[in-house]
């Protein structure tokens, strides 16, 4: 135990929080995927900041770079707890172009290379590089002690999805010991594993260094003028050629609590990032945000308990197998299997019915709003009808090809100006 601890304490969590995943479609139009809200309280980037925090990690960087500000704002408000005395921190990293006066972060490991120095000032041996834009509860401890006993070059987590999503991710063969033997990157047609005809061994994007050994590739692959200066097209592909990989694979194992299935949700489309803040109303959600050895952590105002209330008329206020978040006043509305952030304020004869409301939506009366996102601080007008008839919605909102109606401020102000 006191060995791993120090493991721990010997490594840094780099954060990749600088892509814009467009395909979340407007709700990433003012804000950075990370940076986009999940599960009532918390935002994407949550999820692997708490994992670092939670496995002992107290050395964090994230580089920031596309529409930062919201991301920025969050982390420097919720993640300040670090002991700055003890060597414990939070850095944000923004493309600032520091070592050149011509490039941002050209691709993911152009945003470690460019910031060397400051790395090595953090003084640590091992460097786990994490994307911010997963949601999935993981002990990186144990991929670290792995990476350290096998002496790899990398260590590289992956797990299982079905070969006919393969081709979003890099896709890999390992040998009976774990060992990486090919490695492809979001090839067209994704090699299966031995025995599975229909399923691929995906990376997570997420990989345990020593510093000095991707010191060293970083610094060749700057100099490299074919690269892309991406992990997962030029770096990984390089060292499982000439060099060590390793797999770990994330599965039960890798997870707080041996009962848990081992949940991990890319979260990048309208339809995946509405079912999966939508299945936290089941019954038994297969993710556990109520795991007190496994909090989420994250900046949260101080508001009072949700609220809800029958209107003057008694008409009732009611939320059945929903998440409520504080501050919300839900007066004369029925919700229904929804997901509300906080600030949300509903009025009478109002209904919701499989949404996901985003901080400080205002829905008025008599709206009726099924199967819809509905983008922080939008005010949904009296009587708005969403969710029964496409054509109607295609109109106005987004509707996705799962039939989730996206409504942001935007689109509603040109509806208000066309009608
Ligand atoms: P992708 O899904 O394509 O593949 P990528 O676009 O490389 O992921 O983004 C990874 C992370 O880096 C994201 O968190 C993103 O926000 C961030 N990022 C992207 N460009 C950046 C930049 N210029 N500066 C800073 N941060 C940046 C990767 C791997 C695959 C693997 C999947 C798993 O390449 O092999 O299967 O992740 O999701
Ligand atoms: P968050 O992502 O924290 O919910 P907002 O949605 O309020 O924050 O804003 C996201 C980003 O967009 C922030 O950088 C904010 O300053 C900016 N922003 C908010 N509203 C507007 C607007 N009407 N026009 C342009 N930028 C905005």
């Amino acid at each position: 135990m006191a060995e791993t601890k120090r493991l721990t304490r010997r490594a840094m969590a780099f954060v990749l929080a600088g892509g814009r995943g467009s395909r979340l479609k407007e709700l990433t139009d003012r804000r950075v995927k990370p940076a986009v809200y999940f599960g009532g309280k918390t935002r994407i980037i949550d999820f692997a900041l708490s994992n670092a925090m939670n496995s002992g990690i107290r050395k964090i960087a994230v580089a920031t770079q596309y529409k930062a500000h919201s991301l920025i704002r969050h982390c420097q408000r919720g993640w300040n707890f670090f002991r700055a005395e003890r060597n414990e921190f939070l850095d944000i990293l923004p493309a600032s172009q520091r070592m050149s006066e011509e490039h941002w972060y050209r691709g993911t490991a152009d945003a470690v290379a460019q910031n060397i120095d400051i790395v090595d000032s953090y003084d640590v041996d091992y460097v786990i590089i994490l994307a911010g834009d997963h949601i999935y509860k993981m002990d990186y401890e144990i991929m670290l002690r792995e990476h350290v006993e096998s002496g790899a070059d990398v260590t590289i987590g992956c797990l299982t999805v079905p070969r006919a999503e393969a081709s979003a991710f890099g896709v890999m063969a390992v040998d009976d010991t774990g060992r990486i033997t090919s490695f492809l990157e979001k090839p067209a047609d994704p090699p299966a594993m031995p025995d599975h005809p229909n399923k691929a061994l995906a990376s997570m994007g997420i990989y345990v260094f020593s510093w000095t050994f991707l010191r060293d590739l970083l610094l060749r692959d700057a100099q490299n003028p074919d690269s892309t200066h991406d992990f997962g097209t030029d770096l990984i592909p390089d060292i499982v050629r000439h060099g060590k990989a390793m797999a770990h694979r994330f599965d039960v194992s890798c997870v707080r609590a041996p009962s848990e299935p081992a949940y991990w949700k890319d979260v990048g489309t309208v339809d995946a990032f509405w079912k999966a803040n939508i299945d936290l109303t089941d019954f038994t959600p297969e993710l556990n945000l109520w795991d007190r050895d496994w909090p989420i952590w994250t900046y949260s105002e101080s508001v009072p308990p949700a609220k809800f209330i029958h209107d003057e008329q008694k008409r009732r206020g009611i939320a059945v197998s929903s998440m409520v978040s504080g501050g919300c006043i839900i007066s004369g509305t029925e919700i229904r299997n929804s997901l509300l952030f906080t600030h949300v304020h509903t009025n009478s004869y109002a209904s919701l019915d499989h949404v996901v409301a985003l901080p400080y939506v205002t829905v008025h009366r008599s709206a009726r709003l099924t199967n819809a996102v509905i983008d922080r601080g939008v005010v949904i007008p009296e009587g708005l009808i969403v969710g029964e008839d496409p054509r109607e919605d295609a109109r106005w909102f987004r509707v996705s090809e799962g039939g989730v109606t996206l409504i942001t401020q935007k689109m509603l102000d040109k509806r208000a100006a066309e009608i």
